[in-house]
Parts: C-alpha cells; sequence; structure tokens
C-alpha cells in the first residue's frame, strides 16, 4: 500500500466517528501524492505524514456559568493545537452546539496548511464550544466567555497560541474573553485577535475574510481571461464572511443576489442591500425574514436552494458540506463558472469533483478565506510593534497577501503536473513549507 493510504487508514482507525476530520485529511493526503511519491523514503522514515496529521496537543475542558435563571449549564470546551512548526498556534474558536472534536480537528488541520499558504508566521490551531450563543443575553454570553477563558489562559499567549472569530464568535466574544484573559494574567497582550479597534484590534480585520476571498476571486479570474465586474455572485451565509464578500463584491462591481442563513435563503435580483444586511445581522441579531420584510424586491425561501439561482460566481460563506452534489449539479446546469469557499470545507468531496470535472474553477477555503487569518496576523504584528497601521495599509497588505497566495497555488499546481487544479496547489504549497520546517526542526 502506498504511503499515503497507509496514513490515511491509520487516521481513519485512530479517530473514529469523526468523518469532517477524515475528510479534510483524504482531500490534503489526495493532493499530497506527487509531494509524497517523490520523497516517499524519507518522508515515511521520518513519519512525516504520521506526525502532520496528529496535533501536537488537544485540551478538552469543562466550562460551567450560570443562566439568568440562575441555572447551571455546562458546555464543553476545546483547543487544538495542531501544529507549530512555522509559528505559534493560530486560528478562531467556533462557537455552535454542532462543535465535536471531531470538528475542531477538521478546522485546526486544515488551518495548519491555510496559516502557512499566507507567508506569514502562523501555526495551526483551533478551538470552540457547542455553547450557542444565539438567543442568549449579553450577561449570559459574558458568563460564558468568562468561564472558557478561566481555564483556556493557561494554554495560550501572544507567542505561544493565538486564538479568534469563528462561527459564532464575533467582536462581543472576543471583547468578554480578552478582558478575562487580561484580569486573570494581567498581561495586556496580544492573545486574542479581531479585538475591538479602542483595545489592540486591527483595522481591516472584521472585513478582511470576506474581502481576501473577493480579492483572490478577482485575482483568479484574471489569470483565466475572466472580469469579475458584471458577473451575478450567489453567496451562502449572512454572517461576517458573507457580509462583507458581498460588500466588496458590489465594490468591484458584481451583482450578489442571495445571502442565507440556517433557516432560509434570500434571492434578491436587483442586489443584496448591505446596509440592511448589517442592520438585520450585525445590529438585531435578527433573521433574514426581517431582511426580506424590509426589501420589496427580496423574496424569501426556507430551508436550504440558495446555489439554485443562476449565478457566474459562488462563494460559500456558512458551513462545512453546505454545497452537495444536488447543488453543484444546479450551478453547473446555470452556467455557473467559479466556487470560491468562503466558508472552511463548504463544499463536499462529490461536489468539488463534480464542479472541478465540469470545468468550473475551485478555489478551496484554506486558500480562498485566508485573507481573515492573515490580517490576525497583521494584528499580531502591529500589538508587538504597538502602532496601529490605516484601513488603506492593512487592506494594501491584504490584497497583496491574496494575490501571492493565488500565484502560489497556480505555480505549485502546475509544477506538479495540475495545472488549473487549486485544491492540489493550494495543499502542495501548503505542505511544503511546514513539511520543510519539521524537517528542519527534528523529530518533535
Ligand atoms: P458567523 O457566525 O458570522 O456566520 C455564520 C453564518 O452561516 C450565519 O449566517 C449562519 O446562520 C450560517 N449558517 C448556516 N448553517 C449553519 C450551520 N449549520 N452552522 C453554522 N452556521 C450556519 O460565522 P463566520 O461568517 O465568521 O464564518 C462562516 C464560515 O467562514 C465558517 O466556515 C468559518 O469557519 C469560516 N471562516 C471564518 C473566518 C472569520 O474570520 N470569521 C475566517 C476564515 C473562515 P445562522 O445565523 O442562522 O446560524
Ligand atoms: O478559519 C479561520 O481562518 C478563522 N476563523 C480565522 C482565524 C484567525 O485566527 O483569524
Amino acid at each position: 500500500m502506498s504511503y499515503v493510504d497507509e496514513v490515511y487508514e491509520r487516521v481513519v482507525a485512530q479517530n473514529p466517528a469523526q468523518p469532517e476530520f477524515h475528510q479534510a485529511v483524504r482531500e490534503v493526503l489526495d493532493s499530497l501524492r506527487p509531494v509524497i511519491e517523490r520523497n516517499e523514503e524519507r518522508y515515511r522514515k521520518e513519519a512525516l505524514l504520521e506526525r502532520i496529521t496528529t496535533p501536537e496537543r488537544a485540551i478538552l475542558f469543562r466550562v460551567p456559568w450560570v443562566d439568568d435563571k440562575g441555572q447551571v449549564q455546562v458546555n464543553n470546551g476545546y483547543r487544538v493545537q495542531f501544529n507549530s512548526a512555522i509559528g505559534p498556534y493560530k486560528g478562531g474558536l467556533r462557537l455552535h452546539p454542532s462543535v465535536n472534536l471531531g470538528i475542531i480537528k477538521f478546522l485546526g488541520f486544515e488551518q495548519v496548511f491555510k496559516n502557512s499558504l499566507t507567508g506569514t508566521p502562523i501555526g495551526g490551531g483551533k478551538g470552540g464550544s457547542d455553547f450557542d450563543p444565539k438567543g442568549k443575553s449579553d450577561r449570559e454570553v459574558m458568563a460564558f466567555c468568562q468561564s472558557f477563558m478561566t481555564e483556556l489562559y493557561r494554554h495560550v499567549g501572544a507567542d505561544v497560541d493565538v486564538p479568534a472569530g469563528d462561527i459564532g464568535t464575533g467582536a462581543r466574544e472576543i471583547g468578554y474573553l480578552y478582558g478575562q484573559y487580561k484580569r486573570i494574567t494581567g498581561l495586556y497582550e496580544g492573545v486574542l485577535t479581531g479585538k475591538g479597534l479602542t483595545y489592540g484590534g486591527s483595522l481591516a480585520r472584521t472585513e478582511a475574510t470576506g474581502y481576501g476571498l473577493l480579492y483572490i476571486t478577482q485575482e483568479m479570474l484574471k489569470a483565466n481571461g475572466v472580469e469579475l465586474a458584471g458577473k451575478t455572485v450567489a453567496i451562502s451565509g449572512a454572517g461576517n464572511v458573507a457580509i462583507y464578500a458581498a460588500q466588496k463584491a458590489e465594490q468591484l462591481g458584481a451583482k450578489v443576489v442571495t445571502v442565507s442563513d440556517s433557516t432560509g435563503w434570500v434571492y434578491d435580483p436587483e442586489g443584496i442591500d448591505i446596509a440592511l444586511l448589517k442592520e438585520v445581522k450585525e445590529v438585531k441579531r435578527a433573521r433574514l425574514t426581517e431582511y426580506a420584510a424590509a426589501r420589496p424586491s427580496a423574496q424569501y425561501h426556507e430551508g436550504r436552494g440558495v446555489f439554485t439561482v443562476k449565478c457566474d460566481v459562488a462563494l460559500p460563506c456558512a458551513t462545512q458540506n453546505e454545497l452537495r452534489i444536488e447543488d453543484a449539479k444546479a450551478l453547473v446546469e446555470n452556467g455557473c463558472i467559479a466556487v470560491c469557499e468562503g466558508a472552511n470545507m463548504p463544499t463536499t468531496q462529490e461536489a468539488t469533483e463534480y464542479l472541478m470535472s465540469h470545468g468550473v474553477y475551485f478555489v478551496p477555503g484554506k486558500a480562498a478565506n485566508a485573507g481573515g487569518v492573515a490580517t490576525s496576523a497583521l494584528e499580531m504584528s502591529q500589538n508587538s510593534m504597538r502602532l496601529s497601521w490605516t484601513f488603506d495599509e492593512v487592506d494594501a497588505k491584504l490584497h497583496d497577501i491574496m494575490v501571492n497566495i493565488f500565484k502560489n497555488i497556480d505555480a505549485a499546481a502546475k509544477e506538479y503536473g495540475v495545472p488549473g487544479n487549486y485544491v492540489a496547489g493550494a495543499n502542495i504549497a501548503g505542505f511544503l513549507k511546514v513539511a520543510t520546517a519539521m524537517e528542519a526542526q527534528g523529530v518533535v
């Protein structure tokens, strides 16, 4: 059996009931075949693939807190410190009822390669909890965050592990987590990114994932002789990534016709009204039905289906495995030319294969959504230097980073004989830097 297949079987056997983790590992290992084949003996001897698929450390902890009725609630807390070969662990905290160890491991594993692609010195990690911030009061969210940090603080630090936002974790949660870290440790340091602008946050971090997604989409289309301006774009999700992806798409002259949340989706043929979307989601924390109620041109649809509309470009920005085979078929049928992933692993493996084999340009999340964590790394730099760059300075650096990521994944795909396969290009380019650093650092 090939080394790649052996390691994949080992991962499945050693991590039972973690299908998302298996899926993420499978995709990376499959892409790495040409690289591994060139160096098989050496990598096998070093157990490089066994090491890169095993987290350096996984911390599981109890998070007790008291709700507004005086009832004690208990959630599970996680921090998976996956790989520190190229820098301190870096990656978000997800707060969603679906969170379990397998999900955090898949996200941590993806983060290792994504962070490598940014060209900044950050390792990979991820954390979170099955706590659901939806419907909770601010006091309940604060109680949870303070309890979560009361355990997490001993495992993180500005040069150790730097968490940030993800699903369910935004500016409010980062603020409460930061306050508790400072209170316990007495340190005023950049232990988290995505901080508010009054206490060490970076301008453009809020916008960065969505903006970066559009910068790389534009660059990839340009390299293939296609203009983004004038195109119709379908976006899923209505959170941080989706909102700023929609905003930048419109700024670049495209028309965004959909957004979605976990209960339904909106089709707005006149183009999504970004100000209204922000009011509904960021200020009121309400459902998309409120958007539709306030906007005569919008139609609200219950349930799934956001990718059944006619569009040129699809940007899944909600969650893993949301874009399935039936969606991929509808996109191809409707003439979609590009899918770029704003979320982490939003496209199932079957759907990815279908899209790519039907000539749809496909940029995987670890490249396409890397602008968020890249700008987190810029926040870390500003914190270390104790200064702040302007919005335009950060945005220009983000743009350069995304253009470079595209160039690197495109070049890696060509070098390894799969031109245009940006999945392989991203996995190979991300892997090579981490692998080289791991080899240089010996058996650790
Ligand atoms: P938010 O919590 O801000 O938004 C998530 C959006 O997805 C919401 O509109 C949510 O709807 C919707 N959604 C639909 N179905 C689900 C589901 N089953 N589970 C969770 N959400 C669902 O998160 P972000 O925008 O920050 O993150 C979106 C994706 O982008 C995630 O995959 C995340 O890992 C990834 N990402 C985020 C980055 C960041 O900087 N924030 C950086 C890189 C990637 P509802 O409100 O109804 O739950
Ligand atoms: O998936 C991701 O890259 C994020 N949620 C952002 C992580 C970060 O540290 O900014």
